[in-house]
C-alpha cells in the first residue's frame, strides 16, 4: 500500500489535501531518469536554456496569486509574505536565466600552448527543502542548478509539498522536460536520505536544521559528494545607545516575528546597551502588542500560526511556569497552531531562551555594557547566519559588522535576503553561499584544458 500524507492548514487544523509519499524505489527511478536526461539538458544551447528559464519565470508570475494562496493554505504564511515568496521565485529564475550565456571560463597564459577553463555542470543535483519557506528556498537551489546545466530532483518538506508540486507543473508547462526537474514529496529519512547515498546524485543542497545538516554532510563525505548547507541561526539584533531608538524598537518585532519566528534569520536575541535598556523596553512593549496576529489570508494580518501541533508544543516548552516573560502580544483562540509574540529576559547568553534556535515568536532581550561586550555576546553562539546593528555612528556600524561572525549583516535594518547578493552562514549556520553572482560556482566544477600549440 502506498503511504499518503494529509496536508493540514495550520490556521484551521483542517486537512486541505492528501499527497502520496514517494518511496525509496521510486526515488531511485527518478534519480536514474534525471541522470539519463542530463546529457541532453547540458547540450541545450545557452540561449535556449535561458529562454526556457525565462518562460518558467513568466509562468510563475502568471500563477503568482494561486501560488501565494496555496502557501497561505499549506504553511499559514500571511498573504503579503506569500506573494513576496512567489515573486522571489520568479525573480530568482529571471536572475539565473541570464547565467547560461555568461558561464565564462578563463584563458590563462602558459608557455607552449593555450590554457582554458570550463565551468562544467555536475550532473544530478538533489535539493532538500524545509517547511518554513517552501517556495524561495526551493528556487535558490533549482534555479542556478538548472541554469548551469544540471538536472534536479527536489524534495519538499513532508508538511509543505503543495507549492513545490505546483512549481514543477509550471516548469513543465514552460517547456522544461519532465526528467530535468522532478519534485518528489516524501520523507526526509527516505527520499532525502537517498539523495545523500545514491551515487548518481552528485550534489546535495540542504536547508534545514543544523542537526540534520551534520548528518547530511557526514553522509555526503562517503562519496566526497558536493554539499551546500543552509542551517539554523540565533541572530543578534544589537541596539546601541546612539541609535534611533524609536525606529529600532518599532522594527524589532518584525525582525523576529515575521513568519511567526520560523525564520533562520529571525533576530531572536535583542542586545541593548544598558544605558537605554529601560527606554527601549518601554518602546518595544506597544510595538509587540501591536503586531496583528490572525487569519493569514487577511490582508491586514502580520503574523500567522506556527506550522504544526508538534512544533507549537516544542516552542511552548521554552516557557515553563516561572519563565522570565516581560510581555506578550495576542493570538486567536480556537483551532489553529497559534502562539502570541513573546518577549523574555533570560539571565544570560547561555540560557536556552537566548542560546537555542526556538524557531517561534519568542525573543530574548539582554543588556550589554559597551561595544566590546556586544560583540562578545553576539559571537557567543555556535551559529553565525545574520545580525542587525542599530547605531548612528558609521564607524561603529562597520567595525561591528566586521567583528560579528555571521554571513548576513544589516545596519539600521533587518533585511537579509536579496536574490542578487550572497546569502549563507558562518560556523554551524552553514557551508557555502546561495544567491548572488557567485552561486553558479556551487553548481559547476572547474575543468582546466591545456592545448599544445608547438607540435
Ligand atoms: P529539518 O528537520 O532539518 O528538515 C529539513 C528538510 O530535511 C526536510 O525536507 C526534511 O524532510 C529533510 N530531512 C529530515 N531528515 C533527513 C535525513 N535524515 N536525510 C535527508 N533529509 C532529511 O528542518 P525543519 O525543521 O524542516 O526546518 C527548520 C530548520 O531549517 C531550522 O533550523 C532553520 O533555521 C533551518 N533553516 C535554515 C535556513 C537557512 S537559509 N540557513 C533557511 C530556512 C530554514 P521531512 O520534513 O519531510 O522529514
Amino acid at each position: 500500500m502506498t503511504a499518503k500524507f494529509d496536508v493540514i492548514n495550520p490556521a484551521t487544523e483542517q486537512v486541505v489535501d492528501s499527497v502520496r509519499l514517494v518511496t525509496a524505489e521510486e526515488t531511485d527511478t527518478a534519480i536514474a531518469r534525471a541522470a539519463k536526461a542530463f546529457p541532453a539538458w547540458r547540450a541545450v544551447a545557452p540561449g535556449d536554456r535561458a529562454r526556457l528559464l525565462r518562460r518558467f519565470a513568466e509562468a510563475v508570475d502568471a500563477d503568482l496569486e494561486n501560488l501565494a494562496r496555496l502557501e497561505v493554505l499549506n504553511a499559514g504564511h500571511t498573504i503579503g509574505n506569500a506573494r513576496w515568496e512567489a515573486g522571489n521565485v520568479r525573480d530568482v529564475l529571471h536572475y539565473y536565466a541570464a547565467a547560461p550565456e555568461r558561464l565564462f571560463g578563463r584563458q590563462i597564459p602558459v608557455p607552449g600552448g593555450v590554457d582554458l577553463t570550463f565551468a562544467e555542470p555536475l550532473g544530478v543535483v538533489g535539493v532538500i527543502v524545509p517547511w518554513n519557506f517552501p517556495m524561495p528556498i526551493a528556487s535558490w537551489g533549482f534555479a542556478p542548478a538548472l541554469a548551469a546545466g544540471n538536472t534536479v530532483v527536489l524534495k519538499p518538506a513532508e508538511l509543505t509539498p503543495l507549492t513545490a508540486l505546483r512549481l514543477a507543473e509550471l516548469a513543465h508547462q514552460a517547456g522544461i522536460p519532465q526528467d530535468v526537474f522532478q519534485v518528489l514529496p516524501g520523507k526526509g529519512s527516505v527520499v532525502g536520505q537517498r539523495f545523500v547515498t545514491h551515487p548518481l546524485v552528485r550534489k546535495v543542497v540542504f536547508t534545514g536544521s543544523t542537526e540534520v545538516g551534520k548528518q547530511i554532510m557526514a553522509g555526503c563525505a562517503d562519496q566526497v559528494k558536493r554539499v551546500t548547507l543552509e542551517l539554523g541561526g540565533k541572530n543578534a539584533n544589537i541596539v546601541f545607545a546612539d541609535a534611533d531608538l524609536e525606529k529600532a524598537a518599532a522594527a524589532a518585532p518584525y525582525g523576529v516575528f515575521d513568519n511567526a519566528g520560523q525564520d533562520c534569520c529571525a533576530r531572536s536575541r535583542i542586545l541593548v546597551q544598558k544605558s537605554v535598556y529601560d527606554r527601549f523596553m518601554e518602546l518595544l512593549e506597544p510595538a509587540v502588542r501591536g503586531v496583528v496576529v490572525g487569519d493569514p489570508g487577511d490582508e491586514k494580518t502580520e503574523m500567522g500560526p506556527l506550522i504544526s501541533h508538534g512544533h507549537r508544543a516544542k516552542v511552548r516548552s521554552y516557557l515553563p511556569e516561572g519563565a522570565p516573560i516581560a510581555f506578550q502580544g495576542t493570538a486567536p483562540d480556537g483551532p489553529g497552531y497559534w502562539f502570541p509574540p513573546t518577549v523574555v529576559t533570560p539571565s544570560g547568553v547561555r540560557d536556552p531562551l537566548a542560546a537555542d534556535e526556538i524557531f517561534g515568536p519568542i525573543v530574548a532581550v539582554l543588556p550589554f555594557a559597551d561595544e566590546a561586550e556586544a560583540v562578545t555576546m553576539a559571537n557567543d553562539t555556535d551559529y553565525g547566519l545574520s545580525a542587525s546593528i542599530w547605531t548612528r555612528d558609521v564607524g561603529r556600524a562597520l567595525r561591528v559588522s566586521r567583528a560579528v561572525e555571521a554571513g548576513n549583516l544589516s545596519v539600521n535594518s533587518h533585511s537579509s535576503v536579496r536574490y542578487w547578493t550572497p546569502f549563507g552562514g558562518f560556523k554551524q549556520s552553514g557551508l557555502g553561499r546561495e544567491l548572488g553572482p557567485d552561486a553558479l560556482a556551487a553548481f559547476t566544477e572547474t575543468k582546466n584544458v591545456f592545448i599544445d600549440t608547438e607540435g
